[in-house]
């Protein structure tokens, strides 16, 4: 253990009261310094001989004077080390005497000693660190800020270039160094930390809070989930529009960022939904209050919904017994059930979605439903090319490798998967696939805009423009007021999904 700096100066200031003291006194010398003197004092002799017979001194190898112990304590020797004998606190360097007996340095003796750099902390091991404004000579080791500045522990801030104070990063997150938002993939603990306000899963900020989760969250992209050779990113990257500064989603929303979005408001969408721009109260109904009223919205029928002129099922093709499906996952109810889980659905693009709860979740996670002209743009590259890929030909009665259309993806072939007659899916949710799935056919800036679900607008309400569906929608881009044409099943289809945009 190396000297502690309050030992060595206690010894420079005995040395250099020994120099100043001219005449013979009581005082402990140094053996160099004591050669000559010779006070004679009686108290030599009963401590023999092994001292080389000098008289009072702190090496004289004897207790003597007012030394505590042998050559230390009192006023004039150094003090004593850890175990010696001692009358008071100044005569132990560990500064603590008890049951006259020097005393272990501790991190709870109320006193600096050991390694310490301030009363009980810093130093190392096994002191805490210091809080701020106590005395420090190392930031890292001595300080909770792990800043010492002119030997004083600092006050975390958020710019100090530490992770300190209740940042989750260097920085950023936390809510008392004035540190601001933590950026997409930057640690974080809670869904404040982050400036998109979602903490995912892997406790990394998610790109839109959406996209905390992981399934459906940061499985988008070429290959399926597991699979060797897959390249998935977040669900929420989005890429600018030709000539616009507008950011689309790269894809379509999942049924995973829907649960997310669902989860997060406990359900409670119609408290949220009014709050947001252009939002008409009469659509309240229209939206869950709970998450009970959400599985069923995203479910298979939603009978009675209120805009729905008949009562009956008020989506269409979404009920998963014969040739229909949703990709939202529900508990089973009597012949309502999925032939896939839920981290099987999850992944998927979100379908049987109504276009109000649709508008409200975009505007949750930051953006909006995009425009007719939006959607053409990102179709046509801003009216550079025919199609996403370019000008290459493209015949729509025949299965391509660019986009999910004519039944051309099935996934996943699970055990007792049911199938009607002919063979085909009964469960259609096979069919739509995990958005990213067929990256030879994004656009120029990688938006998977063509094929699996046509998509909700917000050019009016309960609009939605033809973009090629996994069926054999068409793609005239047009759009279309889903209610005129079905009013008895006005909220959700299953070839309709939806994706945002941000300004
Ligand atoms: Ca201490
Ligand atoms: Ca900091």
């Amino acid at each position: 253990m190396a000297h502690h700096p309050e030992v060595l100066r206690s010894r420079v200031a005995a040395a250099l009261f020994v120099v100043s003291v001219a005449f013979a006194s009581e005082a402990c010398t140094t053996s160099a310094a004591g050669d000559a003197d010779d006070p004679g004092s009686g108290g030599a002799s009963s401590s023999g001989a092994s001292g080389g017979g000098g008289g009072p001194s702190c090496t004289n190898g004897k207790k003597d004077d007012a030394e505590t112990d042998v050559d230390c304590g009192g006023a004039d020797a150094p003090a004593c080390a850890d175990g010696k004998s001692c009358g008071a606190a100044s005569d132990c360097v560990s500064k603590v005497c008890t049951g006259d007996v020097c005393q272990v340095p501790t991190t709870s003796d109320g006193v600096r000693n050991g390694d310490e750099t301030d009363i009980d902390c810093g130093g190392g091991a096994p002191a805490p660190l210091c809080a701020s404004g106590k005395t420090c000579a190392e930031g890292l080791r001595d300080c909770t800020s792990k800043v010492c500045t002119g030997s004083v522990c600092q006050v975390p801030t958020g710019t100090d270039g530490v992770q300190n104070g209740d940042e989750s990063a260097v920085d950023c997150g936390g809510t008392t160094t004035g540190a601001p938002r933590c950026g997409t993939g930057v640690a974080c603990e809670v869904d404040n930390d982050c400036a998109s306000n979602g903490c995912a899963f892997d406790k990394k900020c998610a790109a839109r809070r959406s996209c905390a989760r992981q399934l459906g969250g940061v499985t988008c992209g070429s290959g399926e989930v597991g699979a060797g050779g897959a390249s998935h990113e977040s669900c929420c990257a989005s890429a600018p529009l030709a000539g616009s500064a507008v950011r689309m989603d790269k894809y379509l929303v999942t049924a995973g960022r829907m649960r997310a979005f669902i989860e997060r408001l406990g359900g409670n969408v119609r408290a949220f939904a009014p709050t947001t721009t252009g939002w008409s109260a009469a659509w309240n109904p229209l939206v869950p209050s709970t998450v009970a009223e959400a599985n069923v919205m995203l479910g298979s029928y939603w009978n009675g919904a209120p805009n729905d002129s008949d009562g009956q099922q008020s989506k269409r093709s979404c009920a998963s017994g014969s040739f229909g499906g949703h990709t939202y996952w529900t508990a089973a109810n009597g012949a309502d059930y999925s032939d896939f889980t839920q981290n099987q659905l999850d992944v998927k693009a979100l379908n049987c979605v109504g276009w109000h709860l649709a508008r409200a979740f975009c505007s949750w996670d930051g953006g909006r439903l995009p425009t007719r002209a939006e959607i053409i743009n990102a179709f046509r590259n801003g009216g550079a090319t025919t199609y996403p890929w370019g000008n290459a030909a493209y015949d729509p009665g025949v299965q391509d490798s660019r986009l999910n259309h004519e039944f051309n993806y099935g996934f996943p072939n699970v055990a007792g998967r049911r199938l009607l007659g002919g063979g085909a899916a009964a469960d259609i949710a096979w069919h739509v696939s995990p958005p990213g799935r067929f990256p030879l056919g994004r656009n120029n800036n990688g938006v998977e805009i063509a094929g699996n679900l046509l998509h909700w607008v917000s050019d009016g309400e309960y609009f939605f423009n033809w973009t090629l569906s996994w069926e054999r929608h068409g793609a005239n881009l047009n759009n279309q007021d889903w209610r005129s044409a079905w009013p008895g099943e006005p909220n959700g289809y299953y070839a309709i999904g939806f994706r945002c945009v941000y300004d």
